[in-house]
């Protein structure tokens, strides 16, 4: 367990030596040990960490620096400086079978003297959404490690949060699912949007959540009707809805007014369908940035690097000496973007090799359009088209320090369409306009939100659509970008961004930890 990689919040933290540590030093344990549990009427053996899942909370502040050991009194220690502003992420096991339950949530609070641009809120709730059991199809989804009474033995394995009447909560919704995009809804209740992947928006009400595996949303939750307890529940989205399975259940806690009669029934709330892609669309792409707001960036006019970058399934060809029987006789699922499969490497790492001027690991050709232009939505023309089969390959792109990128994701029906949740590292982007069937750069650059659009660090591309993010590359390193749906990033829907340093000490990569473990 001592190569377990805790990757902390995914994102915008940034591994640092020790001479740049800051502000307050926030220290924490991970003892990885195997936790046995009762679920779903078995006695089941996870990996979990401290004895819990989902696992311990950490709250930090901005600007602290986190200080992770793997196991007490191990020599390991993985420091990250929080340089991401207040809000919700979560930390997770890099290993895919781990992260179905080595994971829980960070908590980053304002520094010291900042409040919220909100109304203060009585409570803050962690609502962690994650698989009963992973990796496959799984038995049940979970909120805060509860499964909730619709599954058998569970009437008491079930979330319950008591509100008291009148108060308003932070409800700060993470989903931790490997490979499941989910609706979040409470009875009768509203929700106030005020902040997604850590970047507060404009306050957006709304009875229903959509959120994709990666994603963070926080919502205010005031306890404003009657006297009573009242269900919260989650089930799938699923877009790519009957042509790949997925697990159909619904798992639901229960919110409880303090001083509600112990008898009354819970209401439960109408879940959308699953395949209510308008539903979920209209949450992904109503929601807008908070301007003005702390750590609010105005979106960069200028751009420098214009990609445009398909998005979907492929084919991989097996040797012919082996039996495999993927969608295609001999051959087996693959995944790629703009007829690239990625492949991480297997020994010194991209960052490693970036530092230390190591080559041969990664090359820095990813190319910026795919190889041949096509109607990329159009389903009828599938199982011959050219991106069909994809090269396996480490192909990163190459920004210099401080540049503009703008990049249009757009999904292909190769296969099939599904909507992919990209995850970037490192960045939070701006996303401009999104929409469904093929980008048009003549009629869709003009609906492009140049004032308040929403910033994220995952975007669910539309099903069948396509998304334009941009970003400025000010941080130098390698950063990955990748499908967050588990089962595409295993087969090679990724790639990596390779930035250049800045003329700054503060814009140059610091070296790496000298106990860095090695994998
Ligand atoms: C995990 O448990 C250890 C030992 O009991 C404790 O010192 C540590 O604070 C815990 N870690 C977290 C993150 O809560
Ligand atoms: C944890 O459980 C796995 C599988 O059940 C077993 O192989 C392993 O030895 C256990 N590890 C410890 C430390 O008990
Ligand atoms: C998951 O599914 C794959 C393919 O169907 C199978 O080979 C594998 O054993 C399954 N893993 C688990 C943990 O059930
Ligand atoms: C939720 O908000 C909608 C739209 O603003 C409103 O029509 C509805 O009455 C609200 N529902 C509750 C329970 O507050
Ligand atoms: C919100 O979504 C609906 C449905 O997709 C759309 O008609 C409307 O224009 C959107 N509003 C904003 C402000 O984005
Ligand atoms: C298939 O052929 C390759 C190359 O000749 C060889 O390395 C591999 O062991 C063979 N695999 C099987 C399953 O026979
Ligand atoms: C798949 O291909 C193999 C080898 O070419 C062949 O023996 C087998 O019958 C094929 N299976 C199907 C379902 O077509
Ligand atoms: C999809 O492609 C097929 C085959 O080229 C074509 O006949 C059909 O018109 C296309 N559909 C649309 C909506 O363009
Ligand atoms: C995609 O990559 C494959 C494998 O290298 C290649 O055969 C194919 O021509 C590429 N597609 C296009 C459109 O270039
Ligand atoms: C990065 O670009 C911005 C805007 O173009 C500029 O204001 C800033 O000074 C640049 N930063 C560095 C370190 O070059
Ligand atoms: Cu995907």
């Amino acid at each position: 367990m001592e190569r377990l990689v805790f990757l902390l919040a995914c994102s915008l933290l940034l591994l640092v030596a020790d001479s740049t540590v800051s502000a307050a030093i926030v220290e924490h344990t991970f003892s990885v040990q195997n936790l046995t549990l009762t679920r779903l009427c078995n006695r089941q053996v996870i990996t979990a960490v401290n004895g819990s899942f989902p696992g311990p909370r950490i709250r930090v502040r901005e600007g602290d620096t986190l200080i992770c050991a793997i196991r007490p009194g191990s020599k390991y220690t993985y420091k990250f400086k929080i340089i991401k502003q207040e809000g919700t992420l979560w930390w997770h096991a890099h290993a895919s079978v781990l992260r179905a339950t080595v994971h829980g949530a960070l908590i980053i609070r304002p520094r010291t003297g900042r409040s919220y641009p909100f109304p203060k809120p009585y409570r803050e709730v962690p609502i962690l959404l994650a698989l009963g059991r992973g990796p496959n199809v799984s038995d049940a989804y979970t909120i805060n490690g509860w499964p909730g009474d619709l599954y058998p033995c569970s009437t008491n394995q079930m979330y319950k949060l008591k509100v008291e009447r009148g108060k308003t909560y932070l409800l700060r919704i993470i989903n931790a699912a490997l490979d499941n995009q989910l609706f979040y809804k409470i009875a009768n209740h509203n929700m106030t949007v005020v902040a997604v992947d850590a970047c507060y928006t404009n306050r957006y009400v709304t009875d229903v959540v959509a959120i994709a595996p990666g994603q963070t949303v926080d919502v205010l939750l005031t306890a404003d009707q009657p006297m009573g307890s009242y269900y919260m529940a989650a089930r799938a989205y699923a877009s790519a809805f009957g042509i790949i399975p997925f697990d159909t259940t619904t798992t639901r806690g229960v919110i409880v007014y303090d001083g509600a009669p112990s008898s009354t029934t819970p209401l439960m709330p109408v879940l959308p369908a699953f395949n209510d892609t308008p539903t979920a669309h209209k949450f992904y792409s109503n929601l807008t940035s908070l301007v003005g707001g702390p750590h609010w960036d105005p979106v960069p006019v200028k751009v420098d690097h214009k990609m445009f970058v398909t998005i979907g399934l492929a084919l991989q060809v097996c040797p012919s000496n082996t039996t495999c029987q993927g969608p295609v006789n001999g051959t087996k699922l693959s995944a790629a973007m703009n007829n690239q499969s990625f492949i991480p490497p297997t020994g010194l790492s991209m960052l490693q090799a970036f530092f230390f001027n190591v080559g041969g690991v990664y090359s820095t050709d990813f190319p910026a359009k795919p190889p041949v232009q096509f109607d990329y939505t159009n389903a009828s023309i599938n199982s011959n088209l050219p991106l069909l089969f994809a090269p396996k390959g480490t192909k990163s792109i190459k920004l210099k320090f401080n540049s503009t990128v703008e990049m249009v994701l757009q999904n292909t029906a190769i296969l099939g369409v599904e909507n992919h949740p990209m995850h970037i590292h490192g960045f939070d982007f701006h996303v401009m306009a999104q929409g469904f069937e093929n980008y048009n750069p003549a009629t869709d650059a003009s609906k492009f939100n140049l004032f308040d659009p929403q910033m994220r660090n995952t975007i669910a591309v539309p099903v069948g659509g396509w998304a334009v993010i941009r970003f400025v590359a000010n941080n130098p390193g390698v950063w990955f970008m990748h499908c967050h749906l588990d089962a595409h990033l295993l087969i090679g829907l990724a790639t990596a961004f390779v930035v250049e340093n800045g003329p700054t000490p503060e814009t140059t990569l610091p070296p790496p930890p000298a106990d860095l473990p090695q994998c």
